[in-house]
């Protein structure tokens, strides 16, 4: 199938014939360091900046302050009172053991740029504002008494700097103001540009949380913020009083823009406002600039490409109305349009030398921005790492890969020790760019949320993950093999056992309650099913791990025969998985979590081929909590409709997941959706729902876990012609596919390496095929199978 320019349009590119009024109107651009959302406006545009190292801290006592002494005997307690049955008194130990919260991403600074003399509104015409995904460019463009105008604004992916382009067809002047909600300690001229120091708080509480002094500043011990602004075109006029830059009269104008904070958050984090600035100013001019910065990005971009049937209106329609008419007929170009915008989004949120997504990507306006724009780790952070191996980004899994190493060796493995008198290393359910490890809560926060020790479980999978698609055994051995054996440790040293039996005590399921017997909510427990899921596929990727590298670790054995004892998962009397080890009420049956399918998606523990039985339970699970969610948990959903090869399920979650979260219904329904520039809403906005939309579709059509290639297992009914190049399998396949009227007419297979690999056709036909290293293996498919 070719790509015409009509679908390259209705899947690439966002776009709005009205000016953004909110930060919700406006175009993420990022590139892993540095990041605005652009506002286009008439004679204007507002850009609000971010970098991946502003955020609050080092907190007074660092992530493990308020820690309790006696950790181990305050543990010891909680197991003796949920021995016991005293629930009551195991909740109020728990809260015991919390600390204040995880530190907060902030915002660095607002640039609002203005053309100066144009004008007033009413002379404007044909203003039109585009984001195009392949080039990483928002641009907005207008006629103005006469004068046409184009601003462009990127986040280069070469130099790291943000780049501000404006073109007008005569002479115009720009007038720049800068603005932070941070203190401005110093305004200063440097080298004819702008340069503001900013304080960084030590410590910012997050909105739920209500101290006397919730964002504190402290001149010994806090970080500096930098923003540098400077103008390529000469004879710039700065007033440092009011942060403002104003250029000399000519048409074609360029602003840099660099930020950044000392001193680093962790070694290799981060590069100086001016040293940005300076590499672009090298490049030459906005052309130049331009072309360095697509290159790059396109080279991470152009690896995958999905290309399904645009509704025949959809060229040229805004964004927004693209998103309301799919809710009475589907548009897949518009669910296109979304997989690319989550590999967008992560492109932009993610790279080397940065530090991982957080909630909101690496755009955040808010001070603290919600659930202080951080890391929560029992789904959220998870999930927005879901599309980069299957779409063929795994350099940005790099900056997750390098925290969960950080924290397995310092805050996690501290946690562990004082907490639990634990060995290994842990994460609980909020973290930072410190590294936060012990939980949250600040002694009152709700166990169900605030305690849950095995968010460091859950995320060593993703370097297992990394060795499966790339086969790096170099880099299994030095990265990898010390985490794994470090979460290996901490879990054989948390799963109780009387040689008979193990569980795990305290448990929880996030962030969900049971009903006691008295009817009250409750969330500790014992072995709750996530619990053993995560712990049961950790013990199996260790034993793998180990093999696969020829090592030997105690650690891992005793994990490997205590994960035998734990409790199977059990399907109730109501036909659905059990989500705690007993039969007990949940105190919320439509919760958006489901911490008990964990096994379905992303483990792969539980399928309709392996375990029928218990996938068959799934899905009255995934029925039982209902259709309607949030945003990522839609995307969850989604997901685990994959799994279950359910292609009308994944179909009726996609849509969902791409209605507009604004307007149309009932506004205290709290549910998912996406705002007008496709940012999807928990809500509030929240980059997870993005990305598990990407990877929800990715495993609608290509699916490689249990050790064969499915090819299209969930191909939802209006997807019925289309294309996908790029997708990755485990093993390192890269796999192309093309199918019509819903069935596959051609698979290519590329492996790194040679061997053989297992496929399966949606008819269910299994084939065996020979790859040589590198060498495309057309398959066809007359008939579709
Ligand atoms: C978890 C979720 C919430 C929200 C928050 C950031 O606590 O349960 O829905 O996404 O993370």
């Amino acid at each position: 199938m070719t790509t015409s320019t009509s679908s390259l349009e209705s899947a690439h590119l966002l776009r709005s014939s009205a000016p953004a009024a909110r930060w919700l109107d406006a175009y993420p651009v990022g590139n892993g360091h540095r990041a605005a959302m652009v506002a286009g406006r008439l004679g204007s545009t507002r850009l609000w900046l971010n970098d991946t190292t502003a955020w609050s801290g080092p907190a007074p006592g660092g992530a493990l302050r308020g820690l309790p002494a006696d950790g181990p005997a305050i543990l010891a307690a909680i197991r003796a009172a949920i021995a016991r049955g005293d629930i009551g008194e195991a909740e109020r130990l728990v809260a015991t053991q919390q600390t204040p919260w995880a530190q907060a991403f902030l915002p660095v600074a607002t640039l609002d740029i203005t053309v100066e003399g144009l004008p007033a509104a009413d002379a404007v015409a044909g203003f039109t504002r585009t984001l195009d995904l392949r080039t990483g460019v928002a641009e907005h463009r207008y006629v103005a008494g006469g004068v046409a105008v184009t601003h462009r604004t990127w986040a280069c992916m070469s130099t790291g700097a943000l780049v501000h382009h404006v073109v007008a067809d005569a002479p115009v002047v720009l007038r720049a103001v800068a603005s932070s909600l941070l203190p401005v300690a110093t305004a200063s001229e440097d080298a004819g540009g702008l340069r503001l120091s900013l304080d960084l708080p030590v410590d910012v509480a997050p909105g739920h949380e209500q101290p006397e002094d919730p964002i504190r500043f402290d001149p010994d011990r806090g970080r500096t913020g930098e923003f540098l602004l400077r103008a390529m075109t000469p004879a710039a006029h700065l007033d440092l009083e009011a942060m403002a830059l104003t250029t000399a009269s000519t048409m074609e104008h360029v602003l840099l823009v660099g930020t950044g904070t000392s001193p680093a958050i962790a070694e290799g984090i981060g590069t100086g406002a001016a040293t940005v600035v300076g590499a672009a100013q090298t490049v030459g001019d906005a052309d130049a600039l331009l072309a360095h910065h697509v290159a790059a990005h396109r080279e991470q971009y152009d690896r995958c490409e999905l290309v399904l049937p645009a509704r025949a209106d959809a060229l040229g329609l805004d964004t927004v109305d693209r998103i309301g008419r799919q809710q009475s007929v589907p548009d897949p170009g518009l669910v296109a349009l979304a997989f690319h915008y989550g590999r967008y989004l992560l492109i932009a949120s993610s790279q080397p030398g940065g530090l991982p997504a957080n909630l909101q990507g690496i755009w955040n306006a808010e001070l603290p921005g919600p659930w202080s724009s951080a890391y929560t780790t029992n789904i959220n952070l998870q999930m927005a790492y879901w599309p980069a191996e299957v779409t063929g980004l795994t350099e940005c899994l790099t900056p997750l890969t390098d925290f969960v190493e950080r924290v397995a060796a310092t805050t996690g493995r501290e946690a562990a020790r004082v907490l639990y008198g634990a060995d290994g290393w842990l994460v609980h359910h909020n973290s930072d760019a410190w590294g936060h490890a012990a939980p949250v809560g600040d002694g009152h926060g709700d166990p169900a949320w605030a305690f849950w020790p095995l968010g460091g479980v859950w995320l060593a999978h993703h370097l297992w993950d990394r060795y499966l698609w790339g086969g790096d055994l170099a880099w299994l051995r030095s990265h990898a093999w010390p985490v794994l054996e470090g979460a290996a440790r901490f879990a054989a040293d948390w799963i109780q056992t009387d040689h008979i039996r193990a569980w795990t005590s305290p448990s929880a399921s996030p962030e969900n309650a049971y009903l006691d017997a008295d009817g009250l909510p409750r969330a500790i427990t014992e072995s709750a099913t996530m619990d053993v899921a995560l712990l049961r596929s950790l013990a199996t990727v260790c034993a793998a791990a180990a093999d696969a590298l020829d090592a030997s670790s105690e650690a891992v054995d005793r994990l490997v025969d205590l994960a035998t004892m734990l409790p199977d998962p059990r399907i109730g009397p109501s036909g659905a998985v059990l989500e705690w080890a007993e039969d007990l009420p949940e105190a919320e049956p439509q919760h958006r979590h489901l911490s008990h399918l964990v096994g379905l998606f992303p483990l792969a523990q539980i399928t309709p081929d392996a375990t029928p039985a218990l996938a068959d339970a799934a899905a009255v699970s995934m029925a039982a909590r209902g259709r309607e969610s949030t945003g990522w948990a839609l995307g969850w959903r989604m997901a685990m409709a994959t799994r279950l090869r359910d292609p009308a399920l994944v179909e009726e979650h996609v849509q969902m997941a791409l209605r507009a979260a604004e307007g149309a219904l009932d506004a205290a329904e709290h549910r998912g959706g996406v705002y007008p520039n496709l940012f999807s809403a928990h809500p509030p906005f929240q980059i997870d729902g993005n990305m598990g939309v990407t990877a929800g579709v990715a495993e609608a059509l290509l699916q490689s876990h249990g050790g064969v290639l499915r090819l299209l297992p969930a191909l939802p009914g209006s997807w019925r012609d289309g294309s996908v190049r790029g997708l990755r399998a485990r093993g390192g396949v890269c796999v192309d596919l093309a199918w019509t009227d819903g069935a596959i007419a051609v698979a290519t297979l590329t492996a790194e390496a040679a061997g053989t690999v297992s496929i399966v056709v949606p008819s269910g036909e299994r084939r065996s095929v020979t790859l040589a290293a590198r060498e495309p293996l057309r398959l066809t498919f007359p008939g579709g199978s």
